[in-house]
């Protein structure tokens, strides 16, 4: 098979930045399709070539298939990189670029359908043996019948939409006489979320932790893991911190749990990179949720434990190679953690507060990468996804990469928009998540928007003073606006006198 030449990015923001350096690095062409509001953004001005398709919205842009389709045969480009979220897991956008001679760098067509069809995917994991809730592998639409399995199964039960995930179309159910209602608002809801109706029933795994595994397969039948994803701390279905290794996993759970991903990815035909999501009960015992058939956003972690470039590996197996190595050749090096930094308030409910960054900065040294899809002076979008980066740490044991983590975070600067960086601090800090004790109500039993309340809210608001003096300093003509100062009253009465030249982090609370 050839060698990719020129690859066309189907996304925007951190992604595909993302993708573009390891295609440099590979000596790719790369080239980036955007958005009338994202003309100026980073990964346009990262790209080689660059063209405009469309409008704002993104069912009129990153959505349009006709219009990527068309910049593809334009720019010659050989291949197209969905990244995530869009058209990534789109099966109709896969059987597309086939059918137009260019590759499409994810699945094949039949993987995609199978596991994004809930009750297709639970029917291949039975016939695979992998573990899974006990439940229904057909969709039931018998009221009646549905009741007799949820009574069978026993309460409580989950009724889970099959063109779901993400947590649509999804009720619990913890008694017999509220199986009726549960079922037809999961199926009006799927109805209207997805155009089908179809819900199943499955046993209610109480207090589970979400543990992924990271696949890897090449188109001759090679399959491996990279080992897994802590994704337990989630808010509302988003996830906001992640890790790998998992601190409860031992090497025999893991080496069961990895055997069971390979039989999954094996069953469906899987090529590429892709996640093997399992809940694990307090009994340690794990059962299949989903499969995702596409690059994750949390794919990080797993590079700096493994050492492999995930985009890389995608390319090169997108071109025909064999992987070339085994699982016996993968190990675990140390512990890796991702924080999400959304321009979000999480004061407030975790509105999202996109604008202008009037700063950003961030942190850098031993052990630290971020990914980051916008620079200072640009827009955090309404138009899309909040998230302005990913901020990872890399440490030899789980403590140290904490460490390195609140380091970084302390270091990290936005000024414009307000952001999760204090919620992060809050879980860094937080007994249950350095112990590695907690589940998936991690979020909602713990975080109140008063556990951000500052020692001194007046040493915060001094530190933002600080770093717009900061700014305005380094802006103005030489000479002349050097030595900004101003002066500033804490909560507590006490005047602050603020020197341009104190970093603004230095003077926040000692987090
Ligand atoms: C479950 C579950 C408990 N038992 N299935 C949430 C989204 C969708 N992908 C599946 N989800 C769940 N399925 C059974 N049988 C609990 C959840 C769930 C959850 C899972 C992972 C991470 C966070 C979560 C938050 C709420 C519910």
């Amino acid at each position: 098979m050839p060698k990719i030449k020129k690859i066309l990015i189907a996304n925007r923001g951190e992604i595909a930045c993302r993708v573009i350096r390891t295609c440099r690095e590979l000596g790719i062409q790369s080239v980036a399709v955007y958005s009338e509001p994202d003309r100026t953004a980073l990964h346009v001005q990262m790209a080689d070539e660059a063209y405009l398709i469309g409008p704002a919205p993104s069912n009129q842009s990153y959505l349009v298939m006709d219009k990527i389709l068309e910049v593809a045969q334009v720019s010659g480009a050989d291949a197209v990189h969905p990244g995530y979220g869009f058209l990534s897991e789109n099966a109709t956008f896969a059987r597309r670029c086939a059918e137009e001679g260019i590759i499409f760098i994810g699945p094949p067509t039949g993987a995609i359908e199978a596991m994004g069809d809930k009750v297709t995917s639970r029917l291949l994991m039975k016939e695979a043996n992998v573990p899974m809730a006990p439940g229904t592998t057909d969709s039931i639409d018998d009221v009646e019948e549905a009741k007799q399995i949820a009574v069978s199964i026993g309460f409580p039960v989950l009724v889970k939409a099959s063109a779901g995930g993400g947590g649509k179309g999804m009720r619990i159910v913890h008694k017999v006489e509220d199986f009726e209602n549960a079922m037809q608002s999961a199926q009006s809801e799927a109805l209207s979320a997805f155009g089908d109706g179809r819900v199943y029933v499955e046993k209610y795994i109480v207090e589970p932790r979400h543990i992924e595994f990271q696949v890897l397969a090449d188109q001759h039948g090679n399959v491996v893991h990279l080992f897994e994803r802590e994704c337990s701390i989630q808010r509302r279905h988003q996830k906001v911190v992640e890790e790998a290794p998992s601190s409860i996993l031992t090497p025999e759970m893991r080496a069961q749990m990895g055997e069971a991903a390979i039989k999954t990815a094996k069953a469906c035909g899987y090529v590429g990179t892709g996640t093997v999501e399992f809940l694990v009960d307090k009994n340690r015992n794990f059962y299949f949720m989903e499969m995702n058939t596409r690059l994750q956003v949390e794919h990080p972690v797993s590079e700096m434990i493994t050492g492999i470039d995930l985009v890389a590996e995608q390319i090169r197996v997108a071109e025909g190679e064999e992987l070339g190595y085994t699982q016996e050749d993968l190990h675990i090096n140390g512990h890796a953690i991702e924080c999400r930094v959304y321009a979000e308030d999480p004061t407030n409910n975790f509105l999202p507060d996109p604008g202008h960054l009037d700063r950003h900065q961030p942190p850098s040294g031993p052990n630290v990468r971020v990914d980051a899809g916008i620079a200072e002076g640009m827009d955090v979008q309404i138009y899309y996804d909040p998230m302005i980066s990913k901020l990872c740490t890399w440490g030899k044991t789980r403590a140290a990469a904490i460490r390195a983590m609140r380091r970084a975070l302390r270091e990290y600067e936005i000024v414009g928009v307000q952001t999760t960086i204090p919620f992060c601090q809050f879980v860094m800090q937080h007994e249950a998540f350095t112990s590695g004790n907690f589940d998936t109500h991690f979020v909602p039993l713990y975080f109140t928007p008063k556990e951000l309340a500052l020692d001194d809210a007046g040493m915060d608001e001094a530190a933002a003073v600080a770093a717009v003096l900061m700014r305005r300093a380094g802006q103005g003509v030489a000479g002349k606006e050097k030595s900004a100062t101003a002066t500033t009253t804490s909560t507590t009465g006490a005047s602050i006198f603020i020197d341009a030249f104190v970093s603004p982090w230095a003077l926040r609370r000692k987090q």
